[in-house]
């Protein structure tokens, strides 16, 4: 049994106008923040990627169990298979695998089964959630709350990303087992998230969207 072991701990002491600034700049800075399908060639330097992954691994998590593994891929031959394996499955997802209002709703991204920014953007990070963990004597160990742990991570990733002055999109071909083989991940890692990272393409454009209002997103009580 691990013992109980706590530290001191405080946070920046601010006062109501300096929180004010903080949080109201902050929300301006994520608001800016877009799904980008469109990247340029430009070059990330890898310290940023793994820093970016850094950032995401300080994610709480179940039990402190860290039930995540990132695997940043920038080899072009890699990026490659990746492309063609998820081209396979979107074709299929695009040609009866997708109901019609699943198609309705996806008409306004205009999205299709061709994916080039698996093969355009300088970076994919490949999140795996460990449904478990593997001691190294093969023994398995519970993790706790994993889709939600990993989703919050993927969430400070995507945060980090965007501070970074880089795009991303949340892409999940489906299924994804490919990128288990492909990445050649043990059999307790499963594919959660698929990030391309890098800098918009030129005359980069995004869909039209709007944010649902305040009103629309919470109650107080
Ligand atoms: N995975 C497919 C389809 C897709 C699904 C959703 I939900 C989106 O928000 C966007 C696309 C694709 O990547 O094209």
């Amino acid at each position: 049994m691990e013992s109980k072991s706590f530290i001191p701990y405080t946070t920046e002491d601010l006062t109501l106008s300096e929180q004010k600034e903080r949080v109201t700049s902050f929300y301006h800075t994520m608001s800016n923040r877009r799904s980008v399908r469109h990247f340029s060639h430009k070059k990330v330097d890898e310290n940023i990627i793994r820093m970016l992954i850094n950032t995401a691994g300080t994610a709480p998590s179940g039990a402190n169990k860290q039930p995540w593994t990132f695997c940043a891929v920038s080899s072009p031959d890699i990026k490659q298979k990746i492309r063609e394996a998820a081209e396979k499955e979107e074709f299929e997802n695009y040609h009866g695998r997708m109901s019609e209002e699943w198609l309705q709703d996806l008409q306004k991204f205009d999205t299709n089964w061709v994916k080039e920014f698996l093969t355009e953007a300088p970076w994919l990070i490949i999140l795996f959630k460990k449904s478990y963990d593997l001691e190294a004597s093969g023994q398995k160990t519970k993790n706790y709350y994993v889709q939600e742990s990993v989703g919050i991570a993927a969430g400070m990733l995507i945060t980090a990303i965007h501070l970074a002055g880089l795009v991303t999109l949340t892409h999940t071909p489906s299924p994804m087992g490919f990128l288990q083989d492909i990445l050649g991940r043990p059999e307790n890692e499963k594919p959660f998230l698929l990030l391309p990272v890098g800098y918009p393409a030129e005359n980069c454009m995004v869909p039209d969207i709007k944010r649902k209002s305040e009103n629309e997103i919470s109650l107080f009580f």
